[in-house]
Formats: C-alpha cells, structure tokens, sequence
C-alpha cells in the first residue's frame, strides 16, 4: 500500500520550525586481528555508537548551472522540467502521454516504513526528508555552442514533436553563457561546435566562470546554487607531481597557464572558490588531488564521477546478484553503438579511454567480496566497446554478454539487448544529483562524544547510487553494488529521522 506522507514519533526526534533532530544507535563492528594460542585470529566485536543528526527543514530557492546546458542531457532536462512543472501532455501514435519523472531516484521511487494489517507501506522516496521540489528549481548553464535551449532540444532529437512544439515558447529565450573551450581535451569533431566560448588565459577563464556563477545568483534571487558537469566527456588530463598534485601546486599551475588544465577542472574550482557543490556526470578525473585538497579544504561539496544510467547500472545489480548467488562470471563483454554528439565525440581514442575506465571497474566491490570464487588477484575479463552510429541518434543500443562458471563445472551464458534513449536514462539522474547534493548540505551529524555539529565530508560518497566509478573521500570503501548505494542513502535519511535500517527481517511475521 501507498501513503503520501508520514510522521515520526519517538523520543529520538524532535521537529522544529528550523530543524529535524534526531539520535540514532548505529550498530556496527570492530574487526581485531591478533594472535591467540599462538595463531592469528579475526575477532569481531559487535559495537554500537550514538549519532546526532541535525536537517535543516528551510528547503532553499535552488539555481542549477550546468556545464553544457544546450547538449542532449541538458536540453532534455530542463525541457522536461517544465513539462512536468506546467502539466503538459502531448499527442503521440500511442495515445496521449503525460509528463513525468520516472527514472528518478527522489521523485518516483517509494521506500517501505513499515507493514499494517499484514500489508507493506511504501512512502515516496522524497517525503523521507525535505527536499528540494523540481518545479522550483532556476536553470541556467554554458555550453560552447550559442544555440537556444529551444533549438538545443531540436537538434537533441530527444522529445516528442508535439511536447517540444509546446515547449519552445518557454525555451527560446534561454541561451547559454559562453562557456571554456579547449580543443585538446575533447575530440576533434567537436570544433565546429565551439562559437560561444570564453576568451582569456586559464586564470581568466575561471574568474569568467566565478563572475556568471555570482551573476546568475543575483539575477534569479536564488538562496543556493549547484553546478554540474554535463558537457562532453574530457581526455584523462596528467596527474604530475608538482603541477596539479595539491592545492598550492594546482593553484600556481593555474596562475602560470599551464595548459594541462582541463576546462572541467577550471569550472569545478570557481565552484569550490564560491563554495557551490560541484557534480561531474562525465567520467574524466576533474577532480585532480589538488582540487580534492581544494574542495576538503573548503569544505565545498565535489561528487562524481560519471552517470550510472543503463549498461552499468544492469551490471551493477546483475553481477551483484550472480556473485551473491555463489554463480562466478568469469567473461562480461559489453557493447554498445549510439548516434549523438556524444557518440560522436566519444569516437576519438583519448575521450574513449575516459569512458572505457569508468565502465570497466565497475565490478571491482563485487569480485573481491567472494574469495571462494575468486582467488587473490583473479578477476573476470572485461571488455567495454563504445561505436558511433549516426543514424540511430540518442537512441542508444547496448548489448551485454555475461559468461559465468555454475555448479560441477557448467557454464551459463546471458546475453542482454537494450535499447533506449540515453539522455532519458541521464535527464532524472542529473535531477537527483542536484537535488540529493542540495540536501547533502543541510544535514549535519555529530558522533558519540564529539561537540559540535559538522557536515558530511566534502567528498559526497552519498551519491554512489547515481555514478558509474563514486568519488569517495580518501580511505573510504568504494562501493558500486547498486543494492548496496541505495540501501546506504535510504539508511542515511532514515536515520536523520529516527528510522532503524531497512533490514528487511520481518521478524514480527516470523
Ligand atoms: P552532448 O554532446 O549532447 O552535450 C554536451 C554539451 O556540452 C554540448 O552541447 C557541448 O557543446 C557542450 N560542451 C562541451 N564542452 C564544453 C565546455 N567545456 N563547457 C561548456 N559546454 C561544453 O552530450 P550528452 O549526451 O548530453 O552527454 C553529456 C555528458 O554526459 C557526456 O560526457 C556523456 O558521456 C555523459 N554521460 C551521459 C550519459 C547518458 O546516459 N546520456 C550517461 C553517463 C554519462
Ligand atoms: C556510450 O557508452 C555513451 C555513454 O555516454 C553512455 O551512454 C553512458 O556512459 C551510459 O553508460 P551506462 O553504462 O551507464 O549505460
């Protein structure tokens, strides 16, 4: 059963008008290794340590900026927002189709909080905590190219005729700001693109970016800003020791126009400058050492990288299962071939390395978390291949072959085809990004004896769930199993509620 909304009582939280404050029992363990009787042994002890959660219920007036607004995903999101903020529907040859948000993690999925009369309750996703409601968020961006968000969504080929037809008026005036173009740092074929870019050296490039950013806070009245990357994907840019491998080495670099600073690392650190949560939905490292020093320095949210939207996302709950399941996939061979201009320019060899890396360690937590299966060091052969197929446009086609080893010597083999619009898989991933990263930053937590209040690390490990290969502070586990990033952000805003775990037990029926 569904319900719309609830409320928490218990001694464990206290609404206010400003906060929701809660104190939660985090149980865990403490794993020992010492020798006893002579031979080393794994203790583990079970432990419990006390958490104070403090969310701050003012939900702001939220701008999001992002970095090539007029491409397929950009286009497409704020088209679609609109769609659903002005209720539109549109005539297409299956009938009469309605705006909506499915595909979105907040805005359409339902958690369980508990059962009645036998029956489970699921509420929506985004009642857990407040959150920022798309209707009201203030859109703006960059993108080398000049065209309008109106011709944008045109050209993207995305939505239906007759939903864009409806759109236009309210995407015409919308134009991007000129944006930092490097033609080393993406493909080639994507010259012709570039007649709206910034001027300058690297230094001023930035400040430009600092200034729109300021620009666009004042202009639109917004309370606070997110910026996210979703422009073409760059080159991997050379991690040198000296140049870009701390804060005061990145920052010299950029005071002498060194050119191996990537654009996307220039907008990520007028981002940090100003203090504005910075997410990169493509898989190159933007986040340099030097900028994660930056960011944690001050204290300014940095999450990526890459969108976890289809082929992976599958691989991030089928290998989870197999694994699971005591199945061992020795072969996962994926292909796929996609039309648009990021197809295009994923065509060039460097970029395609960006794109190759991300998609291929995405199943590192799943092998290592069986030795039974796995010895030391085995892993399964993995093969990622991307084609440019013009005619079949945003429309993209993933094939997957998954080979695994079954019981008494068997092999099984599955083969998956999927087919679908990329930029719809992306478009409610990017919404969710800048929602759930809006939210990252009203909560704060303090833990057993600590004194005050402080937020999540600047490195938001949080939105794991949303990315291909999760940027997660330094020492942290990186989790990819897509079971396992939902259960931690559920579990996360449950607790700042008062919630135990999702554990799903059911011990009342047992
Ligand atoms: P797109 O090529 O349609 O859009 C990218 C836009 O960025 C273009 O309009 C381009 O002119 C602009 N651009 C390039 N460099 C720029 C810069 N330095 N500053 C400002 N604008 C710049 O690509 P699409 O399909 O929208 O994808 C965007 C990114 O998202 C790509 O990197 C892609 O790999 C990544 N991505 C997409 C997924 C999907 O399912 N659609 C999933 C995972 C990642
Ligand atoms: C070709 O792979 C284009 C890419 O931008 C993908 O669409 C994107 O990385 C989505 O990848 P996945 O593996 O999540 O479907």
């Amino acid at each position: 059963m569904f319900v719309e909304s609830f409320r928490v009582e218990s001694p464990n939280v206290s609404y206010s008008e400003e906060f929701i404050a809660s104190t939660y029992k985090y149980e865990t363990t403490e794993l020992v290794h010492e020798k006893r009787d002579g031979k080393y042994e794994w203790i583990v002890k079970p432990k419990a340590v006390k958490y104070d959660f403090l969310t701050d219920r003012k939900v702001p007036k939220l701008g999001v900026m992002l970095v090539g607004w007029g491409g397929n995903n950009g286009s497409t999101l704020t088209a679609s927002v609109i769609a659903n903020r002005e209720g539109i529907s549109w005539v297409t040859k299956d009938g009469v189709q309605r705006a909506n948000y499915y595909g979105s993690l907040t805005q359409a999925s339902t958690c369980r909080i508990g059962s009645f009369q036998g029956e489970e309750i699921y509420v929506p996703f985004k009642s857990l905590l407040p959150m920022v409601e798309p209707d009201d968020i203030v859109f703006g961006g960059w993108d080398i190219n000049n065209m309008s968000l109106a011709d944008a969504m045109e050209r993207a080929r995305v939505l239906d005729v007759d939903l864009q037809r409806q759109l236009r008026p309210y995407l015409e005036k919308s134009v991007p700001l000129p944006g930092i173009f490097d033609p080393d740092f993406i493909a080639a074929n994507q010259g012709a693109r570039a007649n709206n870019t910034i001027k300058g050296t690297k230094k001023e490039q930035m400040s430009k970016i600092v200034q729109d950013i300021r620009d666009f806070k004042m202009q639109t009245k917004v309370e606070k800003m997110v910026v996210l990357w979703t422009a073409n994907t760059e080159r991997y840019s050379d991690v040198i020791v000296g140049f870009n491998d701390t804060t005061e080495n990145l920052l010299a670099s950029l005071e002498r126009g060194e050119s191996e600073i990537s654009p996307s690392t220039l907008y990520a650190l007028a981002c940090v400058q100003e203090k504005v949560p910075f997410i990169n939905g493509s898989p190159q490292n933007t986040f340099v050492p030097g900028l994660i020093e930056y960011a944690i320095s001050q204290n300014s949210l940095i999450g990526g990288d890459d969108f976890k939207s289809g082929q992976t996302k599958i691989k991030s709950v089928l290998v989870d299962f197999l694994v699971g399941a005591g199945i061992k996939p020795t072969s996962i061979v994926s292909y796929n071939h996609l039309g648009n201009n990021d197809g295009m320019n994923l065509s060039a060899p460097q970029t395609f390395r960006s794109k190759e890396i991300s998609k291929s360690n995405v199943v590192d937590d799943m092998v290592s978390s069986n030795g039974i299966l796995y010895g030391p060091g085995e892993h399964p052969d993995h093969v990622v291949v991307i084609k440019y197929v013009p005619y079949v446009g945003d429309s993209k086609r993933a094939m997957d072959e998954y080979t695994s080893e079954i019981f008494m010597g068997g092999r099984n083999t599955i083969v998956l085809h999927n087919t679908c619009e990329d930029s719809l898989l992306a478009a409610p991933l990017i919404l969710d990004l800048v929602l759930l990263g809006e939210l990252c930053t009203r909560i704060q937590f303090k833990k057993g004896g600590e004194e005050k209040y402080h937020s999540f690390h600047p490195v938001a490990a949080l939105l794991s769930y949303l990315t291909k290969a999760p940027l997660v502070p330094p020492g942290t586990p990186v989790i990819n199993a897509l079971s396992k990033q939902r259960a931690c952000l559920e579990n996360i805003l449950r607790a700042c509620i008062g919630l135990a775990p999702e554990s799903n037990m059911l011990l009342e029926y047992k």
